[in-house]
């Protein structure tokens, strides 16, 4: 895509322009796992070191974050400090538009990214663990548009599957329904983020970075609008047993009905209070599986590249 093309609401770094221009592979991250899903000092050295690690897979990494009204796309270090450091919004698709037109700064979640990422032609994102159908949805309707936008924008988001707290099985049947393919990474079973499984069955799985990179381009060359989840389970040695991480899930939870949190606050309190319920071991989980997303990410960017 040329410089001139570009919306103007976008401004892409030198490196990811650069990399474009080359046509290197490149892999979108989001900023809300900075901002809003880890505390400091921590959500600053994931967020550089998933940088590091897309570099040394062959790909170039472009976090994503608004700044002064600018999707950024590809990050400056002071940017990443800032988004780590200080208090901004916690923007999805509905808020992004507003926050442009104020000038605001903020991070944004997997539904923003993929359309900052979309903007500007990329077309791998990695994340930790997707927004899904909160559990007790038929009362509150707290659905994560993480869903919506996976079929309506053109990004793989390699994950490793949807937040344990959530509603599994009914956020596979919503994106059943929304028509997103779930492809297990090497595995058959929906992963459940800080588990390697969740009992429920994935009817598609890849074995290598160019099965996922085949089915993408398949998908594309049909005319498909959407993207599709590559769901990336946590490797064996950070994972938690269910029966451990559940008690710990279900106290949260109980506590955020408690306090009343509710909408876009809701995630962010369940990864802390989880955190600090289990001394720690949750984000320690939390920093090994997106680490691996990243890996994964970057393995399918640059099969994809070589599949053109
Ligand atoms: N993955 C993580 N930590 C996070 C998130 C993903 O390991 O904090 C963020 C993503 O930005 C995702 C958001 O879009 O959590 C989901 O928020 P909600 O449930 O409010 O849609
Ligand atoms: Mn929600």
């Amino acid at each position: 895509m040329s410089v001139l093309m570009r919306n103007r609401f976008l401004n892409v770094s030198d490196e990811v322009a650069d990399a474009q221009s080359e046509g290197l592979s490149i892999v979108a991250l989001e900023s809300t796992i900075i901002a809003h899903g880890m505390p400091f000092p921590e959500n600053l050295e994931t967020g550089s070191d998933l940088e590091s690690i897309i570099r040394s897979h062959g790909a170039v990494p472009a976090t994503i974050a608004v700044f002064d009204g600018k999707i950024c796309v590809g990050l400056s270090n002071e940017q990443l400090h800032r988004l780590a450091t200080e208090k901004c919004m916690k923007l999805s698709r509905r808020d992004l538009p507003f926050a442009l037109a104020q000038k605001s700064n903020g991070a944004t979640t997997v539904s923003a990214t993929m359309i900052g990422a979309a903007l500007a032609g990329i077309r791998v994102f990695a994340t930790g663990g997707i927004g899904g159908v909160h559990r007790g949805a038929e009362t509150s309707f707290d659905i994560s548009a993480d869903l919506t936008e996976l079929a309506q924008t053109p990004v793989a988001v390699v994950c490793a599957g949807a937040k344990s707290m959530l509603d599994l099985p009914k956020t596979l049947e919503y994106l059943e329904t929304q028509g997103v393919p779930v492809i297990g990474y090497q595995t058959s079973e929906f992963p459940a983020f800080y588990t390697q499984k969740s009992g429920l069955v994935l009817e598609m799985s890849a074995q290598s970075p160019d099965d996922v990179a085949a089915m993408l381009n398949t998908m594309w060359q049909l005319g498909y609008p959407g993207g599709a989840i590559v769901a990336n389970p946590i490797d064996a040695a950070h994972a938690i047993p269910h029966e451990e991480i559940e008690m710990f899930i279900g106290e949260a939870l109980s506590e955020c009905e408690g306090l009343n949190i509710r909408g876009k606050a809701v995630t962010p309190f369940l990864l802390k209070r989880v955190a600090e319920l289990t001394s720690g071991r949750s984000l320690t989980a939390n920093k090994a599986l997106v680490r691996s997303n990243a890996r994964l990410a970057a393995q399918v960017a640059v099969a994809l590249t070589s599949a053109e």
